[in-house]
């Protein structure tokens, strides 16, 4: 599990975004290419105090070549379908949708679907797209299935700190109202961190634990909450025809699309954050 610092220099009222994204699934006949262009991308690119982080699954590689069961060619986009080279082509597409915001992507996790792929064939996808986007400062930013992303706001001598704990997901209640918060909660109370991250279930949520304490004197009760985050997706559950998704199949809870956008803004002293659920119905 790696741990990766990034140190960001500030003045008093400086405000940062961080957009914590996941799950675009691209190559799925249901992920929305256009939402996640015109809601993420177009809108933060400009943005130079926007700073992204991936929690996985760019690209969905359920592919007919790797005889992996889940495979429907219904659920498939055609640009996919009959080419001899449906991975090596969404690893191409994610990088050309992302690269207006590369740069400041500081974060990739691992994931279950690209993991599927290195199993069954040998290469890793997410590798490749670390290394495709980044060179050989993929190292940076580059993290396994789950890892600490450490960043450091700095004017002067002075430094705050947030520290994120990052994982692609866990298996998390796909049909209970609210299950999922019970679940990815109690996963988080093991990391010690301020924000904890999760994607995977593509469900989109932000929510607080308060956590009370003592001041220094030990005379007064102090409070600080710990944030935690479910990063939401760009695939739609359900298609508008008589083809069957997954999430059909089984019944899971549908989910908007969209992302978290995470702000920082940093007073004379201390740090204020509070997110904002972009979604997208
Ligand atoms: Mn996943």
């Amino acid at each position: 599990m790696k741990v990766i610092e990034r140190r960001f220099n500030y003045e008093v009222g400086d405000r940062f975004r961080f957009i914590v994204f996941s799950d675009v699934h691209l190559g799925n006949k249901l992920s929305s290419l256009k939402h996640f262009q015109e809601n993420l991308v177009n809108r933060y690119k400009n943005d130079k105090d926007a700073w992204f982080i991936d929690l996985g699954d760019c690209c969905d590689m359920i592919v007919a070549q790797t005889g992996d069961k889940r495979f429907n060619p219904e659920m498939v986009d055609p640009r996919y379908l009959a080419v001899a080279n449906p991975v090596d082509r969404m690893i191409e597409d994610y990088c050309e949708l992302v690269a207006p915001i590369k740069d400041r992507i500081i974060a990739l996790t691992e994931s279950n679907h690209h993991l599927e792929i290195e199993r069954r064939t040998g290469t890793s996808p997410t590798r490749r797209i670390a290394e495709k986007l980044w060179g050989n400062d993929y190292h940076n930013r580059l993290f396994g299935y789950a890892g600490f992303l450490v960043t450091r706001f700095a004017m002067n001598k002075h430094i705050e700190t947030l520290v994120w704990s990052l994982c692609h997901g866990i298996g998390s209640s796909g049909k209970t109202e609210g299950g999922f918060k019970t679940t990815l909660g109690n996963d988080a109370i093991n990391y010690d961190c301020d924000v904890a991250c999760y994607a995977h279930n593509h469900q989109l949520d932000g929510w607080d634990r308060i956590i009370l304490g003592v001041n220094h004197s030990a005379n007064k009760v102090m409070s600080k909450k710990k944030v935690r985050i479910n990063s939401g997706s760009y695939l739609k559950g359900f298609s508008d025809d008589c083809s069957t998704s997954y999430v059909e199949r089984s019944r899971f809870k549908p989910n908007a699309l969209g992302h978290m956008e995470f702000n920082v803004r940093l007073p004379r002293t201390g740090m204020e954050t509070y997110y904002v659920k972009r979604m997208i119905l």
